[in-house]
Order: C-alpha cells, then sequence, then structure tokens
C-alpha cells in the first residue's frame, strides 16, 4: 500500500516513513505545503488541509500538525510552534524561559489519513522537558531544546530510531499503521 505525505519537511517524513515501512506501508513524500491556517488546534489545521487537498490528489493522503506545548507559557506556542519557531525560534523560547523553574513541556502529534472511503485522526504525545540551553545538531524545529522523559539527551542529539522510541510523530504514525494493517485492510 502506497500513501501520500504532504509536508514540506523532510525529517518529519524520514521519521514517519522509518515507522511505517515496519508495517510494509509505503510512505511517498509529495512536496507541499500544508495549509498554516492560524487555528485553535491541531487537530482543526489537519481536517482543515485534508478538506482541501485530498479533491486534488484524489489517492490515500496523510499529513501532520505537530507542536509543542510549555506548561510555564499556559501551553504556548502549541498550535502556533511553526510560526514562534520561525520568529523566534529555541534561543527566544529559552530566553521566555529564563528562570522559570518549570521547564515541563509536551511535544503532540495530529495526524490525518484520507483515502475514498475514511476519514481518521491519530494522536501522539511526549511529555519531557526544555533544556537550559541548545544541544545536539539533529533533527529539525524545536529538537535541540527538548529532552523527552526518561533520556537524558534532547531530541538533537538522537539519530531518527531513536527519537521514533519517544516521539508524539511515532507513536500517531504507529496508531495510523496498526489501524491500516489490523482494521482498514479486512
Ligand atoms: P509541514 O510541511 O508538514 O506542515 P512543518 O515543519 O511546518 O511541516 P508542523 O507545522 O507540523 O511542521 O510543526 C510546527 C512546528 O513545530 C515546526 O516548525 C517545528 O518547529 C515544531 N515541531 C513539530 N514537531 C517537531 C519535532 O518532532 N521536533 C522539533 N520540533 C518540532
Amino acid at each position: 500500500m502506497k500513501i501520500y505525505f504532504i509536508t514540506g519537511n523532510k525529517h518529519k517524513f524520514l521519521e514517519a516513513s522509518k515507522i511505517m515501512e515496519k508495517y510494509g506501508i509505503e510512505l511517498r513524500m509529495l512536496e507541499a505545503s500544508k495549509v498554516e491556517i492560524q487555528a485553535r488546534s491541531l487537530r482543526e489545521i489537519v481536517l482543515y488541509s485534508l478538506a482541501l487537498l485530498y479533491p486534488k490528489i484524489n489517492k490515500p493522503v496523510v499529513i501532520e500538525d505537530a507542536g509543542l506545548f510549555i506548561r510555564a507559557l499556559n501551553w504556548f506556542p502549541g498550535p502556533y510552534s511553526s510560526y514562534v519557531y520561525e520568529t523566534i525560534g529555541c534561543r527566544g523560547v529559552l530566553k521566555l524561559l529564563e528562570n522559570v523553574k518549570d521547564r515541563y513541556a509536551k511535544f503532540r502529534s495530529v495526524v490525518g489519513f484520507i483515502n475514498f472511503k475514511h476519514v481518521k485522526l491519530f494522536e501522539g504525545e511526549v511529555e519531557g522537558m526544555i533544556a537550559y540551553r541548545e544541544l545536539g545538531n539533529k533533527g529539525f524545529g524545536f529538537d535541540p531544546i527538548f529532552i523527552p522523559k526518561g533520556s537524558s539527551t534532547t531530541f538533537a542529539q538522537m539519530d531518527v530510531e531513536e527519537k521514533n522510541k519517544y516521539s508524539h510523530r511515532a507513536k500517531a504514525f504507529e496508531k495510523l499503521a496498526k489501524w491500516i494493517v489490523y482494521e482498514e485492510m479486512e
């Protein structure tokens, strides 16, 4: 089975492909930008994008929206993570958390799948802490400042396989893969 992953982010594609290939599902990257509407939830963004893009493609499609939710900032940036990354970046987030002791944060991922008979959403979450400085140069986005629970290193210090043992994205794609293999195909 072949699914088209619409994303402009090669790192996301690689992480997701490694999960899907364990289940014998091939992901193809369709390089296009998901519409970054200013919605209040990841689910809204994913559903809106699926509705807009599926009629143009007409093949099984997957889209993902993810965000970093920081407790001390009232769960900001959440669905605004792209914008915050492009404007103030990791350095700006560290600055906002200067002298803040509560470092608790989580990444959330919402994966949306659509084909001719189903529209389904799958969610994944990883808890962790915001580091005190940027560490590592792998991955993308806020990886250098996020330490998942159970690890002593940031995502940016891990290779893809290790990040996938913890990540929000890996959990959401794992749910999609299991649903395809055990339910959708029956
Ligand atoms: P799309 O083309 O798929 O939309 P994107 O890079 O814009 O790719 P998102 O909108 O899903 O991705 O993610 C919003 C931001 O959240 C993204 O720019 C990153 O800064 C951050 N982010 C999401 N997942 C991340 C991860 O696994 N590691 C680090 N940062 C992440």
